[in-house]
């Protein structure tokens, strides 16, 4: 069997299916591909026309799009089983995931973290326009969440889900802001769900700061 993970060690999506991959117990070789690099090999452009991460390629099947690599990891893996069953969990969790990918992404990882974490990391100017407009938004998607957030801890339905891994890693970045925690401690399940979901191994253990 072949497993190749073709993703950029700072990109919050490529992070998504590292994490399943650990909760899973999948192994695969990582391909480092920086998408923002101006000189993105043919090579790879024929795998994503995109030119974004993550890229997986399972055994001569190439799919690209998180969403798309999560449920195909979930179904054609053995381990634990990340999506629920009952129709109303699995719409939850589709829901859930298009709100992040839709509402959360930019916001939090692209404005708030971008701005007030990795740009200073890499000692570029940060435009604080752009954090304040980012804390705004993500607040719009927090409260949705807390709002849709199950009774037992995680987003969707009662137990650990492609929901909650889809979550973490941009949480995780938009916590690194003192914006963004402040903006979260205002949600007390999110808060909650953060508070698990922070220690969980499979988000330690893929972190690129580390
Ligand atoms: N819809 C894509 C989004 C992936 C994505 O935006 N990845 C970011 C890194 S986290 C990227 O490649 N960005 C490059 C760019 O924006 O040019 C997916 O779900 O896989």
């Amino acid at each position: 069997m072949s497993l190749t993970l073709h993703g950029y060690r700072y990109s919050v999506y490529a992070r998504i299916v590292r994490m399943i991959c650990a909760e899973k117990a999948i192994g695969y070789r990582w391909v480092e591909v920086n998408p923002f690099a101006l000189d993105l090999p043919d090579s790879y452009l024929a795998l994503h026309p995109f030119r974004r991460v993550p890229v997986l390629e399972h055994d001569g099947f190439v799919i690209y799009e998180t969403v798309a690599i999560s449920r195909y990891l979930d179904e054609a893996f053995p381990g634990i089983s990340l999506q629920p069953s009952a129709p109303r969990d699995r719409a939850r969790l589709a829901q859930i995931i298009a709100i992040i990918d839709a509402y959360g992404y930019w916001p939090m990882v692209r404005q708030v973290f971008a701005h007030r974490v990795f740009r200073p990391y890499l000692g570029e100017p940060a435009d604080e326009e752009q954090v304040d407009a980012g804390i705004a938004a993500a607040r719009k998607v927090l409260a949705a969440l807390e709002a849709l957030a199950g009774d037992d801890g995680y987003l969707a339905g009662d137990r650990l889900s492609l929901a909650d891994l889809h979550a973490a890693p941009m949480v995780a970045y938009f916590t690194m802001a003192a914006e963004g925690q402040a903006a979260l401690s205002a949600y007390p399940r999110l808060t909650a769900w953060w508070g698990n979901m922070s220690r969980r191994p499979s988000l330690t253990d893929t972190d690129p700061f580390a």
